[in-house]
């Protein structure tokens, strides 16, 4: 029987839907004990090393674990349960791994290479060994150049701490390495019964279902059966090459609501505007709110044409509880049982109280969307609301840096807080949606906002204005005195692992995204920034992705991800062209086999 550990972090769900497409039974472990039937075992995992170890130690499970593994029935790690394997790891500091695997785990370096941590996205897994064929990861040894490219296999990552390579430790683990910046680190090992990967194959798509598939089936029998051959020098495995094979990801958005019928829907605005223009007298002046598809069907349809990353946003969630807000819940359980890329779903993720006066914290918001099958949950008013406290506590006035905030001025008390604490950071994306506010020229040098006032190009339809761009709340409803550049530094202060970083002004207008504000961020912060708002075409993600000079002497840089709506619910351009336009540009992608 096949065992599934669960020691209560993280969302497993995806897992558990991903064995179960593959036509597999399963049962969860719920005492040390199960693990003397279990006949394979899988220890999923995401969050942080020292709870996890801490939850396994405190319920027994750590020896259980050592005794399991060494009786030879095969064990197979994801993220978390790849890096328990370890001695030790930098991020619990005294707690000690299991022991399994030689070496220690560390952060990644965000100064090698100018790269964002924690790593988020698709990248290459380069098989070092034969027996990494056995395992669903095909080897691409023999081709070069270009041809490698196309023979290479991606799996999702998402974490800010990893294993580097070192051969000569090791030597009988390492299956396949992975570069992210100027780091190599292992992306799985193998030894005997012991397989583990850092990345998620519940979540790569049908590469990581074929991953899944081949150790469901008994890879590991099999590949105990053939002498490992190493495809590779592992010495010059260990050295960086001049690129890493992180791709730039394409991520489908669906803001969803209640139309006038009640039924749930997608919708898309313009500049927010989600209702139709053509509002006759009889609709009291008020259109129908556009209906674009339903939720689920849309996910589906994005999944299967290649998108790396699907996002919910529950659009009026400032209306209600989100706990009530079961339609939501539903669709995240139905999406997450085809889906297998990222979901995030965000809206309403806040402290909130039940009809009964029962109250929840935002993270039990937040719990109840990870069990649904959320990857992530995206926070926006409630962000906006934590930095301004944070910014008071900090005794900072309009102008001031949250980033630079002591740890007295954090309360711990704030959703982005604590469901990074619980979930780690990389769960945690905050949604921002800046609005322009225009300036005279003679009001910039004074300005308190002044970090955020930028001037329109040369030739473009903004030349000779300058703007800032200030934080706003329930959808752009409301504005607040902070500019972007507080709101960003400020999230990443209070834990937040991602800036999904829209724009009001150029929302729905399919004029292309607003490069000055996407830079004006992207340079503020070190995690990963999406870029939203504004695609017409496939060549805006081209523009949006051209490495610029974003500061004095540092290397050209852009964002990570790019962000589309209604070009996509329109059918205007497929997720495909703008991976093959990517792709024919230079641009490292994925593409979903079909
Ligand atoms: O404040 O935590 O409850 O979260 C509410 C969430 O809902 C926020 O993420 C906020 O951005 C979003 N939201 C609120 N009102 C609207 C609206 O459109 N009326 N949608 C809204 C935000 C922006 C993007 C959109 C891109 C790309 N939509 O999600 O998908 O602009 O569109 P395009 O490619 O068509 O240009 P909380």
């Amino acid at each position: 029987m096949l065992y599934l550990l669960d020691y209560g972090a993280g969302n497993v769900r995806s897992l558990a839907n991903s064995i179960r497409k593959l036509g597999h039974d399963f049962a969860w472990v719920t005492s040390p004990s199960d693990l003397d039937q279990a006949t394979a075992l899988l220890f999923p995992g995401v969050g942080a090393f020292g709870p996890a170890l801490a939850s396994l130690r405190a319920s027994g499970y750590a020896e259980a674990l050592a005794a399991y593994i060494a009786s030879g029935r095969p064990y197979m790690g994801i993220c978390i349960g790849m890096q328990a394997l370890f001695e030790a790891s930098d991020e619990a500091p005294g707690v000690a791994g299991l022991g399994v695997v030689p070496g220690r785990v560390a952060r990644f370096d965000a100064a090698k290479g100018a790269k964002s941590v924690p790593q988020m996205g698709w990248n290459v897994a380069r098989p070092l060994r034969s027996d990494a064929a056995h395992f669903g990861i095909p080897a691409a040894a023999a081709a070069t150049g270009s041809q490698q490219q196309q023979q290479e296999t991606h799996f999702y990552f998402v974490h800010s701490y990893r294993a580097a390579y070192e051969p000569a430790l090791h030597h009988e683990w390492a299956l396949t390495t992975t570069q992210y910046g100027d780091e190599v680190f292992l992306s799985s090992v193998r030894r005997h019964n012991v397989f583990a990967t850092q990345f998620h194959p519940e979540k790569s798509g049908r590469a990581g279902l074929e991953v899944l598939r081949a150790w469901l089936e008994g890879g590991a029998a099999a590949a105990a059966q053939e002498e490992v051959r190493w495809l590779v020098d592992p010495q010059h495995a260990a050295s960086p090459a001049a690129a890493d094979g992180l791709t730039k990801r394409v991520v489908a958005c669906l803001d969803v609501r209640s139309n006038d019928e009640g039924d749930l829907v997608v919708t898309k605005g313009e500049s927010y505007d989600v209702r139709e223009k053509a509002a006759g007298a009889s609709s009291g002046g008020v259109g129908a709110v556009r209906n674009l598809g339903k939720p689920v069907a849309l996910s589906q349809r994005y999944y299967a044409e290649g998108a790396d990353e699907v996002v919910f946003l529950n659009i009026t969630s400032f209306r209600s509880a989100a706990l009530r807000d079961q339609p939501m819940l539903a669709v995240v359980e139905n999406a997450a049982a085809t889906v297998f890329v990222p979901l995030t779903v965000g809206g309403g993720i806040k402290a909130s109280v039940d009809p009964d006066g029962t109250p929840h914290s935002a993270k039990e918001v937040a719990d109840a969307y990870f069990r649904a099958g959320a990857d992530k949950v995206s926070i926006g008013s409630e962000a906006v609301v934590a930095v301004l406290e944070l910014l008071e506590a900090a005794g900072a006035s309009v102008a001031g840096d949250p980033a630079l905030a002591k740890d007295s001025a954090l309360s711990g008390s704030t959703g982005i807080e604590q469901i990074s604490k619980a979930y780690g950071a990389q769960a945690v994306v905050v949604s921002i949606d800046p609005k322009r506010v225009y300036v005279d020229a003679s009001e910039v040098a004074a300005h308190p906002h002044a970090r955020s006032i930028v001037e329109g190009a040369k030739g473009s339809r903004d030349e000779g204005r300058q703007w800032w761009y200030t934080a706003t709340i329930s959808g752009g409803r409301e504005t607040r005195d902070l500019d972007v550049v507080q709101l960003a530094r400020g999230v990443q202060r209070l834990g937040a692992g991602e800036i999904l970083l829209n724009s009001i002004d150029q929302d729905g207008q399919g004029r292309g995204f607003d490069r000055l504000l996407i830079d004006l961020v992207r340079r503020s912060v070190g995690i990963p920034v999406v870029a939203s708002s504004g695609a017409g075409k496939a060549q805006h993600f081209l523009d949006v992705f051209e490495p610029l000079p974003l500061r004095e002497g540092a290397a050209p840089s852009s964002v990570e991800a790019a962000l589309a709506a209604g070009v996509f619910h329109r059918e205007e351009v497929r997720i495909e062209d703008v991976k093959a336009a990517l792709k024919q540009a230079g641009f490292p992608v994925r593409r979903e086999e079909v």
